[in-house]
């Protein structure tokens, strides 16, 4: 590495004075003016990375969904996970040098990290449709190039396809082509063979309307789309042509204010599901017959497709664990009924998808869901080799080479690097076309707990620290008993508080027996934080 040229360059990339920045939940999060000098030591971090692990990694360019005006980058790790937390310090360090230390800090983390800085270094680039996506991630590739890296850069491309991207290229292909086809052809291939027996002949019973939250995820299942002959229907909204990305749109929007995106013409009984910007979140909803909305998160995504593998496990009758894993905002009546009807364990986890990912990979059955909508299903390399061998062995009755080709077919169309809106979509129609459901039956699996979610401006959001994965307050002192006291007060209730890790705010979340006591509750709960 060439330090000098590397000092020379950065001084292209200058760090606005002052500014500091956190490599939080999701990577670098803020204004995308404020990012060009993150987004080139990014490129040197990367060229690092890729030295030490000696493999290949991922730069993604978004700010998933965030306004428009925003953006971000994160890393990602050989296997397409995310960047490993020790990293995450060392990016933190080197976004904040003061431009005379970038130097010291780059040899800094080399020698922490021990680095063998004769490694060769190849790291995969994508963006999202933001306007200033483009130029941003030209600075991640100044920064590779300055420091001896190569890379190649895919351009536009959803977060999760980037991290399929990184794990295909690590695994010499087994995982799949680390190409945008190879991706779809995976994907369309596991599909139509999944839900070969399912589909009807008309194609009005399988119409499924998409909100694209005016994002990449329109682009990419436009591409997408040409891979089906026949099977799902599937009609765009919001693609971004007038509307603005993730503006009253988007899983996070849908999500947060309990209400349909605009932008798209729902009829009763009609499945619509939305993507967020970078397309790693779904969430599913409808309008009843009697005009009201009914919304399906994260935690009903994980019980279907928990249900589904559950009955097929039975089939092939192999004993492989399940777990399901979800955080302090999974609705309580979805663990109960995880639990407690369909017997399945399940985890919590702190905020944010690479603790659901880490806790997901100790099963054989790692079912994450966050209830926003962001979540996958994890198969153990045992799970996997039982399941292929299940599925070829020509002794076996039909029933059970069934679920086991079933099986085989949800393995592949997992994305298995992380959430996924378009693969997760493709899971969720095959399990409803297989099991016949409409999305009113998949709603009735439970009734979910009413509930609030509020923000509160503090002066200090790091005052408040928790434990328990996030559902109970350490500090500041008293805090958690004036939270225990308030929610004696209500039938079937639950609060918590945390600092947010993507803004600077305090959550509340709140739920109980009626709208009227979830939002009471959410309001003292959040008085009680000042
Ligand atoms: C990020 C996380 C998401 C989490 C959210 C919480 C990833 C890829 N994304 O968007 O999983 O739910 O942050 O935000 O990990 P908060 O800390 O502001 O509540
Ligand atoms: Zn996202």
């Amino acid at each position: 590495m060439d330090l000098d040229a590397i000092t020379k360059h950065s001084a292209l990339h200058a760090k606005p004075s002052g500014l500091i920045l956190q490599y939080g939940t999701a990577g670098f999060r803020t204004k995308a003016e404020h990012l060009d000098h993150v987004m080139f030591r990014m490129g040197l971090l990367a060229v690092l990375r890729s030295k030490q692990t000696k493999s290949t990694i991922g730069v993604m360019v978004t700010a998933s969904h965030n306004p428009e005006e925003d953006n971000g980058v994160k890393l990602v790790d050989p296997l397409g996970e995310m960047l490993a937390p020790s990293w995450e310090e060392h990016a933190t360090c080197l976004a904040n040098a003061e431009e005379q230390d970038v130097q010291r800090v780059l040899l800094d983390i080399s020698e922490k990290a021990a680095v063998d800085l004769q490694q060769d270094a190849f790291v995969v680039i994508g963006r999202d449709t933001r306007p200033s996506s483009e130029k941003l991630s030209q600075s991640v590739i100044d920064g590779i190039t300055v420091s001896g890296g190569q890379f190649h850069d895919y351009g536009l491309l959803t977060t999760p396809q980037l991290h399929y991207m990184v794990y295909c290229r690590n695994t010499q292909g087994q995982y799949g082509k680390a190409t945008t086809e190879g991706y779809y052809q995976k994907l369309s291939k596991a599909f139509v063979e999944l839900t070969k027996q399912a589909f009807c002949s008309g194609d009005e019973c399988l119409l499924l309307k998409v909100d694209c939250a005016n994002g990449i995820g329109a682009l990419k299942l436009r591409e997408m789309k040409n891979y089906f002959s026949r099977g799902l229907s599937i009609q765009l909204f919001n693609v971004g042509t007038t509307g603005k990305l993730n503006h009253l749109c988007g899983a996070d929007f849908v999500k947060s204010h309990q209400k349909p995106p605009q932008g798209i013409e729902m009829k009763p009984n009609e499945r619509c599901c939305s993507f967020d910007g970078d397309a790693d979140r779904i969430i599913y909803y409808y309008y009843d017959a009697d005009g009201h909305f009914h919304l399906i998160d994260g935690d009903k995504i994980a019980t279907l497709i928990s249900s589904f593998l559950k009955e097929l496990l039975l089939e092939i009758g192999e004993s492989l664990n399940i777990g399901v894993v979800q955080t302090a905002y999974a609705n309580g009546s979805s663990t109960r009924y995880l639990e407690e009807v369909m017997k399945v364990p399940v985890y919590c986890t702190k905020t944010g998808v690479k603790h659901l990912h880490h806790k997901a990979q100790e099963f054989d059955i790692g079912i994450y869901f966050e209830a926003n909508g962001h979540g996958t299903v994890l198969f153990s390399k045992t799970a996997e080799m039982k399941i292929k061998q299940l599925a070829l062995a020509e002794e076996l009755e039909d029933k059970k080479r069934k679920a086991a080709k079933m099986l085989e077919n949800i393995i592949d169309l997992f994305n298995q690097a992380a959430g996924d809106a378009i693969s997760d979509m493709l899971v969720i129609e095959a399990i409803l076309a297989l099991k016949g459901l409409t999305i009113q039956q998949w709603d009735a699996l439970y009734t979910d707990l009413p509930n609030r979610q509020l923000k509160v401006k503090v002066a200090d959001r790091q005052v408040i620290s928790t434990t328990d994965a996030e559902r109970k307050a350490v500090t500041p002192p008293g805090l958690q008993e004036a939270i225990d006291n308030l929610v004696k007060k209500y039938k079937l209730s639950r609060a918590f508080v945390r600092p947010s890790g993507t803004e600077d705010i305090v959550r509340v979340y709140a739920e109980a027996d009626s709208q009227e006591s979830a939002d009471s509750l959410a309001h003292e709960v959040s008085l009680a934080v000042f």
